[in-house]
């Protein structure tokens, strides 16, 4: 299958994030993508491409326009305040608070748009966030042009960037806004699977009302885990998206054989659903041996994980999320990718 990278990637470096454990170095950092890459090259995956830019009108498809601007000036604002690079927030707009007035300094807007302190903006940032959502709209193009499969190997992920907000490592999501493109370009239904550790919480919420895009979510139990506050599996969709978002929380230590039955129910509704494609949000943060997460899979499962979505034998395009076990990052991605074949 085709590997679209994006070129730019690297031009978005976390400073750090805040933990429990203080001020760490970034886990989404720019090896993570390059290691991806390296192991699929070692085992002839197939043939890379690099990102083609798009309109902007394809990201504000799916984002908020003053958003939009937020991520494409933000840092520069903040570097003129005189701030060390990493914009983020140091409030939030909670229960009770206003939620129908957009500030308009950065501190406000930062504190409107972003949910977490995790997520900073650099000066060099929005070109590898930009050429990210490129990166999946390329492999959309690609899908559309009649190949069986494609690998966006994005950087920065996109799975909780929501409409009108960011955080969890995520600016734009990368496989809602490719989903749209699959749509404007003629298809009448698109399923996204999502097998990231954490919840996708930004792609539920794009697609939460709308019956066209599937939206089926695998990750650890939100009362326990990151987001927290979406992800439970009583969220069915709204209106005419009743039905269309189906959520599997899991517990802490979760290994395989109880996480591939919910895999298996996923597929099976996704088969039923009839999708033109099925685009999956890859993370491999669910690995046994990641530093921020609680699940159990070991490397022979993301081969098995990849059989089981062929057996879809439908359009399919792996987006990449999360996974923060460097070193092994890549054959973890590579086995879904090679257990699925072309
Ligand atoms: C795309 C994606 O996978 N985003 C995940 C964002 C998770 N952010 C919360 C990280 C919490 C880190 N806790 C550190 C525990 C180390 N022992
Ligand atoms: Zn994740």
């Amino acid at each position: 299958m085709q590997i679209v990278v994006n070129t730019k990637h690297m031009l978005h470096q976390s400073p750090g994030e805040l933990t429990a454990d203080g001020y760490v170095p970034a886990f989404e950092k720019p090896e993570r993508a390059d290691l991806v890459l390296a192991r699929a090259n070692e085992v002839g995956l197939g043939p890379v491409v690099t990102e083609t830019a798009h309109d902007l009108a394809d990201i504000l498809r799916i984002h908020d326009c003053g958003m939009v601007n937020l991520l494409q000036t933000g840092a520069a604002e903040w570097a003129e305040l005189g701030h060390p690079p990493g914009a983020i927030p140091f409030t939030w707009a909670t229960r009770g608070m206003r939620q129908n007035r957009v500030p308009t300094s950065l501190d406000g807007r930062l504190s409107w748009y972003c949910f977490d302190a995790g997520t900073p903006l650099t000066p060099t940032s929005w070109e590898a966030i930009k050429a990210s959502a490129d990166c999946a709209l390329t492999a959309a193009d690609i899908l559309a042009g009649g190949a069986a499969s494609a690998f966006a190997l994005c950087r920065p992920p996109g799975h909780h960037a929501g409409a009108d907000y960011y955080g969890g490592y995520c600016f734009l999501n990368n496989i809602a806004i490719a989903a749209q493109k699959l749509l404007d370009k003629g298809a009448k239904r698109i399923a996204i699977l999502d097998v990231d550790y954490h919840h996708g919480n930004g792609t539920q919420q794009i697609f939460f009302d709308r019956a066209d895009v599937l939206v089926v979510n695998l990750h650890a139990d939100p009362n326990v885990e990151y987001p927290f506050h979406l992800g439970y599996a009583d969220e069915h969709g709204t209106g005419a998206g009743e039905g269309f978002n189906i959520n599997y929380p899991m517990p802490f230590g979760t290994p395989w054989d109880s996480y591939s039955l919910a895999l298996a129910d996923g597929i099976k509704r996704i088969a039923a659903y009839a999708p033109d494609a099925v685009l999956v949000s890859l993370g491999v943060d669910t690995y046994k041996g990641d530093p921020i997460s609680q699940f159990k899979l070991d490397h022979p499962d993301y081969l098995t994980m990849g059989e089981m979505i062929k057996t879809l034998g439908l359009p399919t395009i792996f987006v990449m999320e999360g996974g923060y076990a460097v070193a092994e990052i890549g054959i973890n991605a590579v086995n879904v990718l090679t257990g699925f074949g072309g």
